[in-house]
C-alpha cells in the first residue's frame, strides 16, 4: 500500500463518494460506477508510484477527446462498499493511449481485473463534457437511485416531463439543475449504443435518466457531483411519497414562481420546460380522474375494401411523434375497431378538453398522418378522414 497514492486528495475524495454512494443505497451488489478525469497536477504527485508495462486494451470506442488522459475508474464487477476497505483491489488509474481507443491500468486493480464494464459510457460522456464544459467537468458517476427508476415506470420518457416534475417537488431543484435532466429509454448497458445515445443528452443536460435502471450525471468535482445525484433523488422521493399519497398535486410551483426564482438565483431555464399543463399528464396539478369529466367521443370513418390489414399495420406502426401528440393534445384510451361486412371504422376517445382536442388538427404531424392515410380510407379534399360523430346512448361505470 502506497501512502503518497493514499494521501491524494483525488483519491480520498473518490474512496469517500463511493462510500457515501453505498450508504445511500444506490450500489446494490456491484452496481454503479464512477470515475474521474485526473488533472495534470494531480498526476504528477503520484507519477513515481504509476506502472508503464500494462497492456492496452481497446476502449470499444473512440474517444480522441481524451488522449493521454488519466482516470481513476471503478472495476467491473466490484462492489462499491468494498472500496473504503480495500480501495486497489477494486479502483484503479487507467491511461488512454495517443489516439483515443485503448487504455491501460497504471495502478490498481491489484487482485486482478478490469475497469467498470460502462467504461465506453464513461469516456465518451467524460469527451462530451470536456468539450462542452471547457475542461470543467471531471466526473462522471452512474448509480441506480430507487425513487428515480421507480418514476420510469410511470411517467412518459421524455425529458420534459422528467425535468419539470422533479423541478417542482423541491424549489433547489432548477438552481442545481437549471439545464433540466435528459432520459435514455431501457436500453442494454455496456455498450456503445447507450453511450451514444447518454452522450447526445449529455451535450444538453448534466444528467441523463436511464428508464428502469438509473442515473448518469457529470459535474465538475466529487461534491458537485454527487450533490447533483443526491438532489435529482430527493426529488423524485418527494414525488414517489406525493404520488404514494394521491395521484393529483393540490399545489405546486407554477411556472411563473420558477421564472421569478430563476431571476433572483440568476440561472438561465428554459422555458420549454414551463409548459401548459393543465391538460396534460396524470400527474397533474388538476385532478383528471375527479375533479374533471372526461369527454368520451365515439364516431365512425370508411375504409376502402381490401385495406383491412393494411390499416392495422400502420397503427401497430404508429409514429411516436403521433402518439406524443395525441397525448399531447389530452387525447387518451383511444380505440378504433372495424365491422369487416361494411368496412366501416368505429373510433372512440376519450378527451380532456373538446377545444384542445380540435387544435390536434392543425398540427403538422397529423397533416402528415392523414396525407399517409389518404389511399386507404374515405377522405375530405383536405385528406382529413371522412368522419361522423356517433350519439352516446349508453353508460355504465
Ligand atoms: O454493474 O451498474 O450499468 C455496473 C452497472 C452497469
Ligand atoms: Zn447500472
Amino acid at each position: 500500500m502506497n501512502d503518497n497514492i493514499n494521501n491524494a486528495l483525488f483519491v480520498q475524495g473518490f474512496i469517500r463518494m463511493c462510500d457515501d454512494g453505498f450508504n445511500q443505497g444506490w450500489h446494490e451488489r456491484n452496481g454503479g460506477n464512477l470515475t474521474y478525469r485526473i488533472k495534470p497536477e494531480e498526476i504528477e504527485e503520484v507519477k513515481s508510484e504509476l506502472k508503464d508495462d500494462g497492456e492496452w486494451f481497446p476502449i470499444g470506442t473512440s474517444v480522441p477527446g481524451l488522449a493521454g488522459e488519466y482516470f481513476l475508474v471503478t472495476g467491473s464487477g466490484k462492489y462499491f462498499r468494498n472500496v473504503i476497505l480495500d480501495p486497489w483491489a477494486n479502483i484503479a488509474i487507467v491511461k488512454i493511449d495517443d489516439n483515443g481507443e485503448k487504455y491501460k491500468i497504471v495502478y490498481g486493480l491489484e487482485k486482478g481485473g478490469k475497469p467498470t464494464s460502462e467504461l465506453p459510457s464513461h469516456l465518451m460522456n467524460h469527451e462530451v463534457k470536456k468539450r462542452v464544459t471547457n475542461g470543467e467537468h471531471r466526473v462522471i458517476y452512474h448509480c441506480h437511485t430507487t425513487n428515480v427508476i421507480a418514476l420510469t415506470f410511470v411517467l412518459p420518457l421524455e425529458d420534459k416531463v422528467f425535468t419539470r416534475e422533479l423541478w417542482e417537488m423541491a424549489t433547489e431543484c432548477p438552481v442545481v439543475f437549471p439545464s433540466g435532466v435528459g432520459v435514455v429509454h431501457w436500453m442494454v448497458p455496456g455498450g456503445r449504443d447507450i453511450a451514444v445515445e447518454t452522450s447526445k443528452l449529455m451535450e444538453m443536460y448534466d444528467v441523463a435518466i436511464w428508464a428502469h435502471h438509473g442515473i448518469f450525471c457529470s459535474g465538475a468535482d466529487f461534491d458537485l457531483t454527487f450533490g447533483l445525484a443526491h438532489t435529482v433523488e430527493k426529488a423524485a422521493e418527494i414525488l414517489v411519497k406525493t404520488l404514494s399519497m394521491q395521484n393529483y398535486k393540490l399545489q405546486t410551483i407554477e411556472p411563473q414562481e420558477f421564472r421569478n426564482l430563476a431571476k433572483d438565483f440568476k440561472v438561465d431555464i428554459p422555458e420549454k420546460f414551463l409548459y401548459d399543463k393543465t391538460t396534460k399528464y396524470v400527474i397533474n396539478t388538476v385532478d383528471t380522474t375527479e375533479n374533471k369529466s372526461i369527454i368520451r367521443k365515439s364516431f365512425k370513418m370508411k375504409l376502402f375494401e381490401g385495406m383491412e390489414d393494411e390499416y392495422e399495420r400502420r397503427h401497430n406502426e404508429l409514429w411516436p411523434e403521433m402518439k406524443e401528440m395525441i397525448h399531447e393534445y389530452g387525447g387518451h384510451n383511444y380505440s378504433i375497431f372495424l365491422d369487416k361486412e361494411t368496412n366501416i371504422l368505429y373510433g372512440y376517445i376519450e378527451l380532456e378538453n373538446e377545444e384542445k382536442w380540435a387544435k390536434s388538427a392543425d398540427t403538422e404531424i397529423c397533416r402528415k398522418w392523414w396525407d399517409y392515410m389518404a389511399d386507404i380510407m374515405e377522405t375530405n379534399p383536405d385528406n382529413s378522414p371522412v368522419s361522423t360523430d356517433l350519439k352516446n346512448v349508453f353508460f355504465l361505470k
